[in-house]
């Protein structure tokens, strides 16, 4: 095993024994290594988390355990974060993120945040259970160009629809939205009208892009 698959194991084992310490060591021995950020997050910390997932999803573990493996993820996340918001200079746009009104989940979000951060967006974080009036205010205050909502419950995603309804009942024409969460699907965004639908942190830079390049 090379030195780089190691690494992307223990920052998987890391989330997996939540284990914060462990993520943060081996968040900084990635950096040290050269890997790039936005892979160590998808391939290591987010497979330790797609395991905790499973294993909740599946009974062998509860909530304590989730959370304490979400505490672990976030700590490597932050190693990582502060790496990429150094790596660009000029702004390429501002962007408001935030998880919808009732929701509180906020791990996807925040791996989302660290890549458009990483790509050279100014990314407002508004954090969890955020109302439409709030994303919506904060974007004209701050001039943004995009909204971004995670959803991650059937009950939650009607946040997401009251995001784009109220952007339509105020007429503002130059903001754009993008969604996702574990419940939200392209099929989702389309009947609500929202202007995009994207799956993975590792795929959001060039949605964003694409959407933003008719400005
Ligand atoms: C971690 C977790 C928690 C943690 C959250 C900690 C935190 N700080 O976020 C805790 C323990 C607090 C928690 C609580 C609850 N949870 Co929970 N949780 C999860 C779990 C296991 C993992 C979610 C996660 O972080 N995944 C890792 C990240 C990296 O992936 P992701 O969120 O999908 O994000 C990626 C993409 O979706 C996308 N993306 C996400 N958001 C966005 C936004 C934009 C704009 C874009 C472009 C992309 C994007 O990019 C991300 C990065 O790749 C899921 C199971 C699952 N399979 O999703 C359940 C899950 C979401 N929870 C669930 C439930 C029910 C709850 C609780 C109600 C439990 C309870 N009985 O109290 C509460 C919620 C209370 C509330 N009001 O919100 C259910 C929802 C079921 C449903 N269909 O509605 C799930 C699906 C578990 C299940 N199978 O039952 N939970």
């Amino acid at each position: 095993m090379s030195k780089k698959e190691e690494i992307l194991l223990l920052l998987r084992r890391a989330v997996e024994t939540w284990n914060a310490d462990l993520a943060r060591e081996a968040a900084e021995d990635a950096l040290d290594l050269g890997i790039d950020p936005c892979e160590a997050i998808e391939q290591g910390l987010g497979k330790g988390m797609d395991s905790i997932s499973d294993r909740y999803y599946h009974g062998k573990i509860f909530l304590p355990q989730v959370l304490a493996a979400s505490r672990a993820m976030e700590t490597g996340i932050s190693v990582f974060e502060q790496y990429l918001c150094s790596r660009t200079a000029h702004s390429k746009g501002v962007v408001i993120m935030g998880t919808v009104q009732g929701d509180i989940h906020e791990i996807g979000k925040h791996v989302v945040c660290a890549f458009l951060r990483g790509a050279g967006y100014t990314v407002y974080d508004l954090g969890k259970d955020v109302s439409p009036d709030e994303f919506i205010q904060t974007a004209r205050e701050k001039g943004a160009c995009l909204i971004g909502a995670s959803a991650l419950m059937t009950t939650t995603l009607v946040g997401q629809k009251r995001i784009v309804d109220q952007i339509k009942e105020e007429k503002i024409l130059d903001l754009k939205t993008i969604f996702g969460g574990a419940c939200c699907t392209p099929k989702w965004v389309e009947s609500i009208g929202g202007d995009a639908y994207c799956s993975c942190g590792a795929k959001v830079v060039a949605e964003v892009e694409t959407l933003l390049s008719d400005r």
